[in-house]
Parts: C-alpha cells; structure tokens; sequence
C-alpha cells in the first residue's frame, strides 16, 4: 500500500476530479471530502468509485474536517472545495466568505491540530487580481478584488501565507487562472457557451444569452492545471504560484471559436442581456506563469483552440448526436 495519501477537498468538482485521476495515477491513496446532500453530487467521480475513499466532512464545521484528517491520515491536502461561482458571491457574500475564505483558516487549524508534517494546498484564484494595475499578472501584482468571491479568495490565500510563516507548515497557495473542461459547470461561460453553440446545432434552441463580451481572460484546460498542484507539492520549498497559459482571449473570441467550430454565426443567436451583467467585473485577468516553468517545469500541454473545440465536441455527443463537423 502507497504511502502517499491525499486528501482532497472538493473532489466533486471539476478539479477534485481530474485531481483525482491523477493522484491515483501517481500510486496515491486517494480520499475524498465530501459534504452531505440529499442527493449525490459525485457525477465527475462516478468512474472512480471503489477506488478512492469518500468521508463526509463540511469546510464549515471544524470538527468534521479534524475528523477527516484522522481518518484519512494524509502526508497532502488539495483545499480544492469553495462557492465557486462568481455571481453567486453577490447573492451570498457572508457564505461565500464562510467557505471561501474562512474555511481554509478551519482547514489549517485542523492540521496543526491533527498533523503539522501535511503539505497544504490552497486553491488561490486570478480573481483575487480584480483591477489590475498591469498586464500580465505574477506573484507580486497587488490584489484589487472586484468579487465578494475574489475578497473571500484573498483571505484564504493570505492566511495560507500567514500560517506558512507563523508555524513553518508547508502550505502553499497555486494562484490559477481560468481553467475548463467538459466537466466545467454550465453556468461558467466557456461551458455555457459551448453548450449552447451544441444545442442550437442539434436544433434544441435558438438562441444564447450572454453578459460581458468583453472581458478577458486567460482560458487553460482543468487537466494541465491539478498538474501544477501536485508539482507545487513535490517541490522542495514552499512557495505561491501562478498558474496561466499567458495568452488572453474575450468572451467575445470565445463565441466565435465555438460557433465556428459548429458551421453557425453567432450574430443570428447570441444576445447581450444585462441579467448577466456584474457589478463589478474583472475586465483582463492574463497571467506570467515564468516562475512555474522555471521552478517546476510545468507547461500547459492544451491549447485555446483544442480546449474549446473539445468541449463543443463533448456537448453535442452529450446532448445525444455526434456531429462530424466540418467547416
Ligand atoms: P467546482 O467545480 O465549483 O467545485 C467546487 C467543489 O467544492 C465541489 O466539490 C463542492 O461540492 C465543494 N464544496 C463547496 N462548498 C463546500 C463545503 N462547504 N464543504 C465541502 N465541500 C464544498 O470548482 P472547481 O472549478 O473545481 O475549482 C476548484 C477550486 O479552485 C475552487 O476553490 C475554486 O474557487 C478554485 N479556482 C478555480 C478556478 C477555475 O477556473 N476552475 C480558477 C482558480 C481557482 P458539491 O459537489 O457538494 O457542491
Ligand atoms: O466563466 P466565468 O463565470 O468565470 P470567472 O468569473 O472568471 O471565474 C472563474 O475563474 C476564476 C479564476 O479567475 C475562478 F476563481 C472562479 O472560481 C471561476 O472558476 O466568467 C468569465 C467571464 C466574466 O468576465 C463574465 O462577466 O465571462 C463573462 N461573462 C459574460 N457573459 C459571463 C457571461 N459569465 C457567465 N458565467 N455567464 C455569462 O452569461
């Protein structure tokens, strides 16, 4: 039996997911944190059942992640669990802070509690750069959320920082920037968009309703990225990363590259509504992820184009035809 063991919190999602994989490729015993629903939430890590373990835990109660730790006795912990979503920080800003922010504090705790050799991951976000005052970010751009979410991450990452220098844990936060896949959920853009691209094609709708077109961002694809993780991890010192492809793209180019990958032009179906419309917006993230390459040697091996025209790919085999597209 491997004695690397990893914790993973938020292995439901899309990260915790391809993480996941990964770690068990790697010979790790895998565990899951998972918190309780009334109906299962483990779609993305349906084919992994029997081989890693789920335990049921909440980033919101402090015994339950003590519990976890105990249980699971891991040498790594991935923090990949959060509200997510964006907008919904809006609508929730007191539980986004809950999870987001305050619940990494609640994590690290519980290992200097439990076990203070763990080497600790934190899920740190691009949209902690908001407004930013250069282009592109590194480690030492200053943070300006535009996001009760991008506030919220600030907090989880400065605390991993703090505990790493208050009590010596090898706690590192990777800084990743916008990352898709298939398992993206439908109401991030690039998945909405290319949901929506599929379901016109297959005649299942006409039109698609969309905020910002404007805004950049610096698109990679979900696998590279839990790659960099667990290389942040093996490295020999503990240190924050960014985590980029380097190149920026609008919303506007994705539209254009999933509908074109489809034979459709999107001036007959998408529609600016204000409905998606932020209050605040994070008008360029795109990232320098110099120090990653050179440290840990890590590349993105996917590009824009392939993600996107991967992820038109599974939508319309998933919405029931597969389309040999030519255009
Ligand atoms: P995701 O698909 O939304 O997954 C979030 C996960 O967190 C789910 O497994 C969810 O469980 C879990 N969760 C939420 N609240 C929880 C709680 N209170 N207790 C336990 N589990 C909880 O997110 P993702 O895209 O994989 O992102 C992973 C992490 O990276 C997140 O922290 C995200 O903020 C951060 N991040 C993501 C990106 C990106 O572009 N994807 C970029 C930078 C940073 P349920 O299944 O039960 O809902
Ligand atoms: O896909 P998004 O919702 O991702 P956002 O807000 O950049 O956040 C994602 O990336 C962060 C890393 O920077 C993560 F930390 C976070 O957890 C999440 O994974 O929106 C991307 C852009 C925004 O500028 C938004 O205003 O797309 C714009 N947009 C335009 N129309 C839309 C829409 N976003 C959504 N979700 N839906 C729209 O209809």
């Amino acid at each position: 039996m491997s004695d690397r063991r990893a914790l993973i919190t938020g292995i439901t999602g899309q990260d915790g997911s391809y993480l996941a994989e990964l770690l068990l490729d790697e010979g790790y015993q895998v565990f899951g944190m998972v918190r309780r629903a009334s109906t299962e939430s483990s779609e993305r890590i349906a084919h992994l059942a029997g081989r890693v373990t789920l335990l049921q835990a909440d980033l919101l109660d402090q015994f339950s992640l003590v519990g976890a730790l105990e249980e699971a006795r891991p040498t790594e912990v991935y923090n990949l669990a959060a509200q997510s979503f964006v907008p919904t920080s809006w609508r929730q800003p007191v539980l986004t802070a809950e999870f987001s922010g305050v619940g990494v504090t609640r994590m690290l705790e519980a290992i200097r509690m439990v076990d203070p050799s763990v080497r600790f991951y934190q899920a740190s976000s691009s949209e902690m750069f908001g407004k930013v005052p250069e282009a592109p970010q590194n480690e030492l751009t200053p943070f300006y959320p535009r996001s009760p979410y991008g506030v919220a991450k600030a907090y989880g990452h400065f605390i991993t920082v703090n505990y790493r220098e208050s009590y010596d844990l090898f706690a590192v936060s990777g800084i990743l920037f916008n990352h898709e896949s298939p398992r993206r959920g439908l109401e991030f853009v690039t998945r909405k968009i290319t949901d929506g691209a599929a379901r016109i094609k297959l005649g299942l709708a006409d039109e698609l309703r969309l905020g910002n077109l404007d805004a950049k961002r610096d698109w990679g694809f979900a696998g590279d990225y839990v790659r960099a993780m667990l290389m942040m991890l093996r490295h020999h010192e503990p240190t924050d990363y960014v985590v980029a492809s380097g190149e920026e793209h609008s919303v506007r180019d994705l539209v254009e590259l999933a509908f074109e990958h489809v034979g459709l032009d999107p001036e007959r179906h998408v529609r600016v509504d204000p409905a998606f419309v932020r209050p605040t917006e994070s008008d360029r993230l795109v990232g320098d992820a110099s120090k990653a390459r050179r440290e840990l040697g890590w590349e993105p091996r996917v590009s824009f184009r392939e993600m996107v025209e991967m992820m038109v790919d599974a939508d319309l085999a998933r919405l029931g035809e597969r389309h040999d597209v030519t255009v």
